[in-house]
């Protein structure tokens, strides 16, 4: 096994890089238009792009996904208590307490890693004003079911899209569920605009309210209507992501064919759990996850990730800790570990294993194999 060490380390991901001609060609467009930000003509285009790559009526770009996320809480006014997932990056919680509201962590499904649908009606309270869920992984929520009760108790939806680019449900576009749906562009993502953003939705009334919030609330020159904030794409980013976006179907092609690789070598272990398909939805194929049951492997998954890193692979404990552990929100009544079983248990046992098109099959079986020459180590 000690042969088996890779050269060079092996990240979780790479980010996925247009030829640089590309890039200077893009740059030359924006050198000559003398525009560098401030809705310029890469932000129009890409904007545009978005739109129809992602299948949504209204998009708008963010210089990152979490201003977006921030900006969507406050274009739809929520105040008061929202109900999240502990499952998930930093972000989430984070862009609640900016906004001056309490998260509300909400147990997730075993499936899906989702919040659970079934479990947030016992955990609206009068002061309930959004259910905020994250597709993690890019596995879309149980979106029927959090309509259902959303529509009951008259709450807003806002949807944690950041792993979901390209994700959809029976060929609808992910970001046209709920009211607002934020995907992230950072450069880890699938799709990059080295940092960057979108917010999608579908009520059109929405898009002047944003567009305003995302640049310091100025109407124009004699106006500035609200307490807006600096949340804009610059025209680098923009044009970077257009070369970018060209290239996400081949990669998406390439991610399918090494997750297949990963399935048939890793399926049948004994103690490693794979993603399940899910039948009518397309993958985005943005992270290859597994779940290790110590029990059965006869390791934990913390000693897997360990013991990967002498070899120059480098995993990710996607998402540890849970964010109900943070010391800023432990004290929250809903963050007590009697709350969240599930995710208690599955924040123990994910694995982000190195996923990104530049890997080549070969990689991809010598990281299976290292992984199955630890087990009853
Ligand atoms: N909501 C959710 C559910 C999210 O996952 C995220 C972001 C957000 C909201 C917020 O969206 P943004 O505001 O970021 O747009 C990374 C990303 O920084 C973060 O965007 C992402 N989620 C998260 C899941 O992953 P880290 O702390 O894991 O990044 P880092 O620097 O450790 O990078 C991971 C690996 O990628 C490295 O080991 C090597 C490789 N890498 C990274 C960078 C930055 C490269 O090869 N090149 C690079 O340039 O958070």
């Amino acid at each position: 096994m000690e042969n088996n060490k890779f050269e060079k380390p092996i990240y979780v991901t790479r980010p996925l890089l247009p030829p640089i001609s590309d890039v200077t060609g893009k740059l030359e467009e924006i050198w000559a238009s003398q525009w560098l930000t401030n809705n310029g003509a890469q932000h129009q285009s890409l904007e545009k792009e978005i739109q129809s790559f992602l299948k949504v009526p209204n998009t708008c770009l963010f210089n990152n996904g979490t201003i977006g996320l921030i900006v969507a809480i406050q274009s739809l006014r929520l105040s008061g208590e929202v109900i999240t997932t502990p499952f998930t990056f930093p972000a989430t919680p984070h862009v609640l307490t900016w906004n001056g509201i309490t998260p509300i962590f909400c147990d997730i499904d075993e499936q899906t890693m989702n919040i659970d649908a079934g479990k947030i009606e016992s955990m609206i309270t009068p002061r309930t004003t959004a259910i905020l869920a994250v597709h993690v992984f890019g596995v879309p929520c149980d979106v029927a079911a959090i309509e259902t009760v959303a529509r009951r108790y008259g709450l807003k939806v806002i949807y944690d899209a950041a792993h979901a680019f390209g994700t959809e449900i029976n060929g609808r576009g992910i970001g046209t569920f709920g009211d607002i749906s934020m995907f992230s562009f950072h450069a880890t993502k699938l799709f990059h605009t080295v940092e960057g953003g979108c917010l999608t939705f579908n009520d059109s009334d929405l898009k002047q309210r944003i567009d305003l919030l995302k640049n310091f609330g100025i109407k124009n020159e004699d106006e500035v209507v609200m307490p807006g904030i600096n949340g804009k794409m610059n025209e680098v980013q923009a044009g970077i992501g257009r070369s970018v976006l060209t290239m996400v179907p081949d990669e998406m092609k390439k991610r399918r064919h090494l997750r297949d690789i990963y399935n048939v070598m890793l399926g049948s272990v004994s103690g490693i759990r794979l993603q399940k398909e899910i039948s009518g939805v397309k993958d985005s194929y943005q992270y290859y996850v597994i779940r290790i049951v110590a029990d059965e492997f006869g390791m934990t998954r913390d000693e897997v990730y360990e013991r990967l890193q002498p070899f120059n692979v480098f995993t990710r404990k996607y998402f540890y800790p849970l964010a109900s552990d943070y010391t800023c929100y432990r004290q929250i009544p809903s963050s007590a570990r009697d709350n969240l079983p599930v995710a208690s248990q599955v924040v123990q046992e994910t694995l982000s294993l190195p996923f990104y098109g530049g890997l080549s099959e070969e990689d991809v079986r010598k990281i299976s194999s290292l992984i199955i020459g630890l087990q009853g180590r």
